[in-house]
């Protein structure tokens, strides 16, 4: 009986069709608001589909075609943490993306690098699945749109293009910060972002400099599916304006591909498997 059992499921799995392209159950354009403190359990609610540990989801009825990591940038943002997850969740459960959260926390007080804990995350979440795209996320912005794909694309893709807090318009043509998606190849061309802009600014648009010196273009959603609500906030302590970038950045083309990817060096100091996220408190060795 337990050989049948085991032969059912096993038929069953293979059986699953490919999901569609376009997803059933997408409801457009969302409401979204901060207006108070949310619990986890709140968030918890929310989140009907049932997650596996560590903030992992596929669809139960066919097979995804999209396997992400989600990479979120972070130190002592609790309370976006809990908006952000309580409308992502649900919007990637209805893209039937095979998809995972990872938390990177810069461990201690030092100088904070985003750039540097977003290549730590694509190099952990590397070892903990097959993803094969990645979207790195600022922990407070919240797509308003379900039609904005948390995938990947033939290029370098800018997501969060129409910011409530720029007036739904990009402040600048190039701009590529806030949330953008890179397939694994993609990020590995150009060696992942540097690890070198400690404090606030220029790492994402060193990124974009990499990307056109590689020889690819980045690409976006229209302004309508491309909404966002930024989470208002001051700024962080110890993530001051680097005076260094404007002048790194015109440097981008010889400093590239010796640091990035290839040259990161930090120290996991522990990985926690939460149900709605995986926590990975890191040492980044900042100066
Ligand atoms: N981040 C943290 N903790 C920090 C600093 C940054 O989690 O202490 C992460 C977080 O994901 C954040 C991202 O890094 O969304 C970008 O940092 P930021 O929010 O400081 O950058 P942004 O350009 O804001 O969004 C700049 C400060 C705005 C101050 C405006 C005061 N009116």
């Amino acid at each position: 009986e337990r050989e049948a059992l085991i032969f059912k499921e096993g038929s069953n799995n293979n059986s699953l069709k490919p999901c569609s392209d376009d997803p059933p159950n997408l409801i457009g354009p969302f409401s979204v608001e901060f207006s108070h403190n949310r619990s986890w359990n709140e968030v918890r609610r929310k989140i009907s589909a049932s997650l596996r540990d560590g903030g992992r989801h596929k669809p139960g009825d066919c097979v995804s075609k999209h396997k992400v990591a989600i990479i979120i940038p972070y130190r002592n943002r609790h309370e976006h943490l809990k908006h952000l997850l309580f409308y992502l969740h649900p919007m990637l459960v209805r893209q039937q993306l095979d998809y995972g959260i990872y938390v990177i926390n810069q461990d201690g007080e030092g100088v904070f690098n985003r750039a540097k804990l977003m290549n730590v995350g694509f190099a952990e979440a590397l070892k903990d699945y097959d993803y094969e795209c990645f979207v790195f996320s600022d922990v407070d912005l919240v797509p308003m749109d379900d039609r904005n794909f948390y995938r990947c694309f033939e290029s370098p893709r800018h997501l969060s293009v129409a910011i409530d807090k720029f007036n739904f318009q990009l402040p600048y043509k190039t701009i590529f910060g806030g949330v953008s998606s890179f397939s694994k190849q993609q990020f590995l061309t150009v060696n992942g972002y540097s690890n070198t802009y400690w404090g606030w600014g220029g790492e994402d648009d060193d990124m974009y400099n990499r990307i056109i010196f590689h020889g690819m273009s980045i690409n976006r959603p229209d302004h309508m599916t491309g909404k966002y609500k930024m989470i208002t906030h001051d700024r962080d302590d110890h993530n001051a304006n680097n005076p260094e970038r404007l002048d790194k950045l015109s440097h981008t083309r010889e400093t590239m591909d010796k640091d990035g990817i290839n040259t990161l060096n930090y120290t996991v100091k522990d990985i926690v498997k939460d149900r709605m996220y995986t926590f990975i408190n890191v040492d980044i060795k900042a100066p």
